[in-house]
């Protein structure tokens, strides 16, 4: 229940000379110390981190013991016991598994089987797995918007193939509402948004149970009905005609500004940047966040709620840390450029190539701006950036090496890491730029504090992004900077970047420049 690993092997062995067989460890003190854990998380007495922590003691413990298990099981002629059987996988096209990782650690201490299909899933791989190893749950999860059409597909699939199983959705970008309105639909078996790993055991152990299940689902039914019914009925937002949102665009009096040109023209390649430079530059809220302790650092380390755990937690993470970056155990690189370009309506302009800025359609007011990010640029005589970055090679192995450790608070610890440094270096390559290779702000000096609130000169959005939700359109900036070949970046099918710690988009140097969204309900 504290969570600590120390002496889990010996501990073990006594336990296990103390029974007359080696499952009733697990049976007993084991799962009698993890449903307290898992009492106390669905109660919101514990925190998910000190859950990872006590199903990394229950993990090791079951490797010591399986060799017993296994021959005991032979030699009495047992079936495997198990709470229930889950497929867990990222869908196709998609490389994040943070939050799919920790749902599989918090399900499997709840004494569920996982069978964890990794990322990037083919739905046939999925659906084939789920039928060959007779699971009785489904879960997907995924991170960017191209995976939640990917989602409707398989709830297709499912249907297709006759499956009756349930379906549960989850990740960043899934919601209560794109499940109701696009998913279930398409498929006649039980379909579940779940909004994180903490609800997941409920879910899981209310579908499993005969009983409740099909009060469960019928609830669940009607609330996505609901959602239907009233996002049919809802207000609808009234829409421009094109022409008319042209009319509110941002204006600038080009003929007063001056665009600055960039002091470097050429691109620039880091293959090996330091990582070291790159600490003190992590925004670590988000790092909270990954590990479910909700607040803003420093302040939730003083959180009368999560205070203690979050230091804890940040002290783990600070030495993983210091360990990354003393044995280079994650490699940062990046390519960066700087392009003649120029707008015409939604577009930017280059040599050759041209890049989509949706403009906001929404009618918002006659006095209002109707944006495009193409607005931020001149129709003449102008500059665009364009920037990928990674810190994730390096961060798969290291995972590997912690989850054949039986250490999943590491292997998600370091991933969380990558992607912290992935920010750090996206925001310390930006400020380079203010400062030196475009160079328009040469005497910015802001410190941590306030790049984080954005406090300088221009923006760096990115493909996926409110402002421009088109992933589609990395494949240019992977063509003008030769992304894949500068930095090993890849894409896949549906434009996540591989590694999954990396970042890519614009600079925009327009003092004005902004995010806003395009989206509309
Ligand atoms: C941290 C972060 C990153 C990190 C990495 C994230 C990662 N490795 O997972 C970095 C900095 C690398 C990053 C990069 C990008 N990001 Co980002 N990122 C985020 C952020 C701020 C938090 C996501 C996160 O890690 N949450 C913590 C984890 C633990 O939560 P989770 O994954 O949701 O999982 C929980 C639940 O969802 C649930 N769950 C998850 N899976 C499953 C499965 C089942 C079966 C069940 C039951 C439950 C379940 O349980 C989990 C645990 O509680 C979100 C915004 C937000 N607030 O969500 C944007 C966000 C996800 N990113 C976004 C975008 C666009 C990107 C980029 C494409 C930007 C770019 N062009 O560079 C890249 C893509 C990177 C790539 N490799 O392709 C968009 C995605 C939407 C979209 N339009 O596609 C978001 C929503 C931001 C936004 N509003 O625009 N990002």
């Amino acid at each position: 229940m504290e969570g600590i690993v120390d002496f889990i092997e010996q501990d073990t062995e006594e336990a296990r000379q103390e029974c007359s067989r080696a499952i009733e460890v697990i049976e007993g003190p084991l799962m009698d110390g993890m449903n307290v854990v898992g009492d106390l998380f669905g109660a919101g007495k514990m925190f998910l981190p000190q859950v990872v922590k006590s199903a990394r003691v229950m993990k090791k413990a079951v490797a010591y013991l399986v060799p017993y298990i296994e021959k005991e099981r032979d030699e009495l002629g047992l079936a495997k016991m198990s709470n229930g059987r889950i497929v867990l996988a990222t869908v196709k096209g998609d490389v994040h598994d943070i939050g799919k990782n920790i749902v599989g650690v918090v399900l499997s201490c709840n004494g569920y089987d996982i069978i964890d299909l990794g990322v990037m899933a083919s739905s046939d791989k999925i659906l084939s797995t789920a039928r060959d190893e007779q699971a009785d749950i489904i879960g997907l999860s995924g991170l960017i918007t191209p995976s939640l059409d990917e989602m409707v597909h398989v709830a297709k699939e499912m249907e297709r193939l006759k499956f009756d199983k349930p379906l549960l959705i989850g990740g960043a970008t899934t919601s209560r509402t794109h499940t109701a309105v696009k998913i279930e639909q398409n498929y006649s078996g039980p379909t579940v948004h779940v909004i994180d790993a903490s609800r997941a055991v409920g879910v899981m152990s209310k579908l499993m149970n005969e009983e409740d299940r099909e009060t469960f689902v019928e609830e669940r039914r009607d609330e996505y009905r609901a959602i239907r019914i009233q996002r049919r009925e809802g207000k609808k937002v009234k829409r421009l005609s094109m022409e008319k949102a042209r009319a509110r665009k941002f204006v600038c009096d080009w003929s007063k500004y001056q665009a600055p040109s960039p002091k470097s023209k050429e691109p620039k390649i880091f293959s090996d940047y330091s990582l070291e430079e790159l600490v003190g530059y992590i925004d670590w809220s988000p790092f909270f966040h990954a590990w479910e302790l909700k607040g803003k650092y420093p302040a939730i380390l003083e959180s009368p709620k999560y205070g203690k755990e979050a230091s804890t937690l940040f002290e783990d993470g600070q030495n993983l840390l210091d360990r990354i970056v003393s044995e280079n155990l994650l490699v940062a690189k990046a390519v960066i450029g700087f392009f003649a370009a120029r707008s015409e309506d939604e577009l930017v302009r280059f040599d050759g190539t041209e890049f989509h800025f949706p403009r906001q359609l929404v009618d918002k007011g006659s006095n209002e701006t109707n944006y495009s990010l193409a607005d931020f640029i001149a129709p003449s005589d102008d500059w665009l950036g364009l920037f990928a970055v990674t810190t994730g090679h390096g961060a798969d192995e290291l995972a590997k090496t912690f989850e054949g450790e039986n250490d999943d608070y590491n292997a998600i610890m370091s991933k969380v890491l990558a992607d912290r440094l992935a920010e750090a270096f996206a925001e310390r390559l930006h400020e380079r730029v203010r400062k030196e290779f475009w160079g328009y702000a040469p005497d910015e000096n802001l410190g941590n504090a306030g790049l984080i609130r954005e406090k300088y000169r221009g923006i760096r959005p990115a493909p996926g992004y409110p402002a421009c939700p088109a992933h589609e359109e990395k494949d240019k900036i992977w063509k003008l900077l030769n992304v894949e070949e500068n930095t090993g970046i890849s894409l896949t099918e549906t434009r996540a970047m591989y590694p999954a710690a990396s970042v890519s988009g614009w600079y925009f140097s327009h003092p004005e420049s902004r995010y806003f969204s395009v989206k509309y309900n």
